[in-house]
């Protein structure tokens, strides 16, 4: 089965949407089944829906002298120490500690205050319990304040390496830089999200010849190949059933669907560090992408680091700008000095 975890506006709204299509997918052969819960620090995104009572964990201030909490305001430090001491609540409460079976896929914002910290604190406490996890990370570029919070994710996910001594998986989308629209921009991301969960629902399930749950779990913990000794990163998680193109210094591990006809991959193997397929023996499933192309998944190795540099170039870019423009002295560099780690590695 695979586990979503919506955090925070993005996550929610974004799940509420996707969840009918995923639960009818489910009940056929070849699928994956889902699994929906939902975690925020208001229940505004939640309250016009009609979602089990069970799934939904807001996270709130029981303490003697408690805050009346709704949100928070895109800042990341607001409930941080909230959320940090109410996430274990939640891990018992769903007693995830003992669940040996399930993927993980937690879905957030990176530019929001909430989701950006619930995510990674539970992306944190999943790989501490050695459990199969992935984070879908909707970033976007389009104030400096959402490049800010993003690049404080993506770095606070880097450092969630060292503190387990495991790559951290993200899939990374950007709202804003597909379409010159925003909200047709947005819509892009999301409907790419249910394609790619679609993908996984098929590449992730038990039905899939020769490729076993063990085989999802190194694919996404590599630092189980223990003798291949590839460098633990942040890495991205592409999805697709078109044919994979890279850049020539790429590296990547795939895993990916073979049809009892084919013979052999067809990527370069100088590229690739791992891979592994399955057999899909459900036609109904290759019907379902179109193509009878492969379907695959693979991990980029690098790319998101570049994609942080790329970021803090944007902003230093946009910060220019505006002060040219407003004939002002700005400083926002030195706002990203201006950050807070914490002991867990948490950049905010
Ligand atoms: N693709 C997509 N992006 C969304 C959606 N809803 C919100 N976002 C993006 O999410 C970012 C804002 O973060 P939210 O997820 O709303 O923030 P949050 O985690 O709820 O945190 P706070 O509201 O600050 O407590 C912006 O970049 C929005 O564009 C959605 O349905 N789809
Ligand atoms: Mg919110």
């Amino acid at each position: 089965m695979i586990k979503i975890y919506a955090c925070g506006g993005a996550g929610i709204t974004l799940c509420v949407k996707m969840m009918p299509v995923l639960k009818e997918n489910s009940n056929k052969e070849g699928f994956s089944e889902f699994k929906f819960n939902f975690l925020d620090t208001t229940d505004k995104n939640i309250q016009h829906f009609r979602i089990n009572d069970n799934d939904v964990h807001i996270f709130k201030d029981n303490s003697f002298k408690s805050r009346f909490i709704d949100g928070s305001g895109s800042e990341r430090r607001l409930n941080f120490d909230l959320i940090s001491n109410g996430i274990n609540d939640f891990l018992d409460n769903k007693k995830i500690a003992n669940d040996e079976k399930n993927i993980n896929i937690i879905i957030y914002s990176s530019g929001g205050g909430s989701g950006s910290v619930i995510g990674p604190l539970l992306h944190s406490k999943l790989l501490e319990l050695n459990k199969p996890v992935l984070s879908f990370v909707i970033a976007d570029t389009s104030s400096l304040g959402l490049i800010k919070n993003t690049i404080n994710t993506l770095q606070t996910l880097g450092n969630l390496i060292k503190k387990h001594n495991k790559p951290v998986v993200v899939n990374y989308k950007v709202n804003n830089e597909l379409n010159d629209d925003y909200k047709k921009s947005m819509e892009q991301v999301d409907s790419n999200i249910l394609k790619d969960l679609n993908i996984l629902s098929a590449l992730f399930n038990k039905d899939l010849y020769n490729l076993d749950l063990q085989d999802i779990k190194t694919f996404l913990d590599y630092s189980y190949l223990k003798s291949l000794n590839i460098p633990n990163d942040l890495v991205e998680l592409k999805i697709s059933n078109k044919n994979i193109e890279l850049k020539e210094n790429e590296k990547i591990s795939i895993i990916r669907t073979m049809s009892d006809s084919e013979t052999s991959p067809e990527h370069n193997v100088k590229n690739v560090l791992h891979w592994k397929y399955g057999i899909i023996s459900k036609e109904e499933v290759f019907e379902t992408f179109k193509e009878k192309l492969p379907i695959h998944s693979y991990l980029v190795h690098n790319s998101l680091i570049e994609e942080i540099k790329r970021l803090k170039y944007l902003m230093d870019k946009n910060k220019e700008d505006f002060n040219k423009l407003n004939n002002f002295n700005f400083d926002i560099t030195n706002e990203m000095d201006n950050v807070l780690i914490n002991d867990d590695g948490f950049i905010l």
